[in-house]
């Protein structure tokens, strides 16, 4: 389930599937687009806080949901993802990530959406999804590039490390790191610093900076959703995804 909430001008956007560590399956990304939507269309909303239910922010993709998908299936869901994500990146007003845990594939690609990303100190990143036989398949291979440059952004994905907040505010994917219990304060302080000023200046001011994200953003993500669809139909994703759902070792991956 996403949750909003609205008080004064700003809006609290919370993932919440906390069984599953607000994994994101269909139902939870079309919840996401759908509030992406109504934030959109609310012009009270000035400034847009996304966090997480529970311990997590968004532990990934569902790997349950994607375990059997085709190529052409993955490639659909790989779309499905990068739609709900870039209806959130494509808001006109700011959007702050208050990353209260994990952080891991989808959902680092989440938090990549927002334009200022803090985070709590428990908060863990990183694109697990090589482990797993897949590639990022919601804009990883595109946005993270863009926020910590190509080289760190690459060693990530190719090792699947997963990185604790204060590494992640070294390499600038988080702009601060907060005690727990300070985290969401300090994005609404942020937000009403923010939504005090001149709304219209700050939209313009967003729509002015994101032109640096460049159009060629779009075509990319599309490349990026071929390529992790094909990883669908190999041997390696059928046996990553099936040990991590029934809970068992993995066997060394083969190549096919
Ligand atoms: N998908 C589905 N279920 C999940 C996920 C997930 N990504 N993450 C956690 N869960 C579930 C677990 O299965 C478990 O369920 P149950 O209680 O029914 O067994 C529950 O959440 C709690 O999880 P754990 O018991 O594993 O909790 P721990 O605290 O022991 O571990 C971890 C926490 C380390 C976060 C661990 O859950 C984990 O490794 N999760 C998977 C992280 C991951 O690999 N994420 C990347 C997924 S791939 C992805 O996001 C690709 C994005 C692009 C997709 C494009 C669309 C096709």
């Amino acid at each position: 389930m996403i949750k909003l909430e609205k008080q004064d001008h700003i809006a609290v956007m919370t993932i919440s599937r906390p069984e599953a560590l607000n994994a994101l399956n269909s139902a939870e990304l079309e919840g996401l687009k759908e509030a992406a939507e109504k934030v959109r269309e609310d012009e009270e909303i000035r400034v847009l806080i996304i966090t997480g239910e529970g311990k997590s922010f968004v532990a990934g993709a569902d790997i349950a949901e994607m375990k059997d998908l085709d190529a052409e299936k993955g490639r659909e869901f790989g779309l499905k993802g990068q739609a709900a994500l870039s209806a959130v990146e494509a808001l006109p007003i700011p959007v702050i990530a208050a990353v209260n845990g994990f952080a891991l594939g989808g959902g680092c690609e989440l938090a990549l959406c927002a334009d200022i990303r803090l985070a709590s100190e428990k908060a863990k990143f990183g694109q697990p999804e090589t482990g797993l036989g897949i590639t990022p398949g919601f804009g990883g291979t595109q946005r993270l590039p863009r926020v910590i440059g190509l080289p760190k952004a690459l060693e990530l994905i190719y090792t699947a490390r997963i990185i604790r907040a204060d590494e992640a505010e070294r390499i600038g994917l988080v702009d601060r790191v907060l005690p727990p219990e300070e985290l969401m304060p300090e994005a609404i302080k942020l937000a009403s610093q923010i939504a005090a000023n001149a709304p219209v200046a700050v939209r313009n001011a967003k729509a002015a900076a994101r032109r640096f994200t460049g159009a060629a953003l779009y075509a990319d993500l599309e490349a990026e959703a071929e390529l992790f669809g094909a990883c669908f139909d190999t041997a390696d994703q059928k046996m990553a995804m099936e040990a991590f759902v029934t809970k068992t070792e993995k066997t060394p991956f083969t190549g096919k």
